[in-house]
């Protein structure tokens, strides 16, 4: 059987990382994307050459995620599932002190980067009437919090890009589903609170989150379903979590 070819963006680091280790575990050929190319480079130091293919780009950069994408060696090009990991969240600040920076981030990031990247990605799955892609959404795409004003925004826009996105992707042959996780304890919090580690580590304490590895089962486990099942959203919560700010803590 050919190996399946999976792009992971946001691979650097947390989730994105947890799943293109899952993929490659599960055999599958991975195409590695992010901005910190040292980090791509030790993925490729652990696993080598032959299942793994980084791509460096800033998913903001349409013309830099087109001419990435489109200079894939003709071996990697048949991308199988996409997963539209990289976003963040920039601040936590009520809507009228928020910064106008962190907002361009968060909407040119999580909404706009997810689609230039799918727009590159879509041609070669539509052309083979086949494809998977996972979005990656949040609890905070379901329900808006206290500050958390536009990175729900972003979210929000995320679920309902998902939703719109796998009604007109069902005539091509094309599977969309969303992973919607709750508190995942990654590097998200230390970029939110702008590198203050000790603020970042306060949000998971008192109760055990998720972890990276948990939401990548997950993913792994609605890629490997047959090719007539799609698992279209999941919502996944650490137990101790019950809403996007009720969280059970000790
Ligand atoms: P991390 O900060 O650990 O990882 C974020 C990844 O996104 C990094 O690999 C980073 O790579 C990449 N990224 C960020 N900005 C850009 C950019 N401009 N261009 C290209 N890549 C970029 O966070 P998580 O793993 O937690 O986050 C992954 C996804 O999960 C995000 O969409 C987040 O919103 C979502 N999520 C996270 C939750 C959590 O609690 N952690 C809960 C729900 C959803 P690099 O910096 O190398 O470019
Ligand atoms: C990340 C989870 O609750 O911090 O999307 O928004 S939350």
């Amino acid at each position: 059987m050919t190996q399946k070819i999976a792009l992971v963006t946001g691979a650097t680091s947390g989730i994105g990382k947890a799943t293109a280790i899952a993929f490659v575990q599960q055999g599958f050929k991975v195409i590695i994307a992010g901005r910190r190319t040292e980090r791509l480079q030790e993925l490729i130091s652990q696993f080598g050459t032959e299942q793994i293919y980084p791509l460096e780009f800033d998913v903001r950069d349409k013309e830099a995620v087109h001419n990435a994408i489109a200079a894939l060696p003709a071996e990697w090009r048949a991308v199988d599932i996409l997963v539209n990991n990289a976003g963040n969240a920039h601040g936590l600040a009520p809507i009228q002190s928020g910064n106008v920076d962190d907002w361009d981030a968060m909407l040119d990031i999580n909404v706009k980067g997810l689609l230039y990247v799918t727009k590159e990605v879509l041609p070669i799955m539509v052309e083979r009437k086949a494809g998977h892609i996972i979005n990656i959404g949040s609890i905070a795409g379901k329900e808006a919090y206290a500050n958390g004003n536009v990175y729900c925004a972003s979210k929000f826009a995320v679920d309902a890009l998902s939703k719109a996105m796998r009604i007109d992707l069902v005539h091509e042959g094309v599977k969309v589903s969303e992973v919607n996780p709750g508190a995942v304890e990654t590097e998200f919090s230390e970029v939110r609170f702008k590198g203050d580690k000790e603020r970042a580590a306060s949000v998971y304490q008192g109760f055990e989150p998720l972890t990276a590895e948990d939401i990548a089962d997950i993913i792994l486990f609605m890629v490997t379903r047959p090719k007539h099942v799609n698992i279209a959203e999941v919502l996944v919560l650490p137990s101790a979590q019950a809403s996007a700010t009720v969280i059970h803590k000790q």
